[in-house]
């Protein structure tokens, strides 16, 4: 277990940070400002889902306190909180198996649904 909310957060962050770079690259190809790679794409997609784990242990009580962008909502209304992020959990294990067809709108429409995952989370529980 952590020593110090300090610790959470930045264990949390460290994760947060290999999905975006992750997740970044999947876009970047999807949107055409990259060539496509089918084996890549598949080993970002692999990487989310498994990052998407990681990243709610970090959760502490009190670790919104210090150096972080997650606001004491998260703990306020905790199991929506949980919930949203097994929400998102789920959509990178889907975008994960979608990534391995060659079905490019099923893909997107996977890829889609994780980044409303993001951004339904950070919409209500991350300072802008
Ligand atoms: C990203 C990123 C996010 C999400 C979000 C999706 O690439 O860094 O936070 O996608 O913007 O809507």
């Amino acid at each position: 277990n952590f020593e110090e909310t300090a610790d959470a957060i930045e264990y949390r962050q460290a994760a947060f940070g290999l999905i975006a770079y992750n997740f970044g690259d999947m876009g970047a190809m999807l949107k055409g400002k990259k060539p496509f790679d089918a084996a890549i794409f598949s080993a970002r997609a692999d990487n989310v889902a498994a990052l998407s784990k990681i990243p709610h242990e970090g959760f502490i009580a009190g670790s919104d306190k210090g150096d972080t962008e997650a606001l004491a909502k998260i703990w306020q209304d905790k199991a929506d909180f949980d919930s949203k992020m097994t929400a998102f959990q789920d959509n990178a294990a889907a975008l994960a198996v979608a990534a391995k067809s060659s079905d490019r709108n099923n893909i997107k429409q996977a890829f889609a649904n994780t980044g409303k995952s993001c951004k339904g989370c950070h919409d209500v529980y991350k300072k802008d």
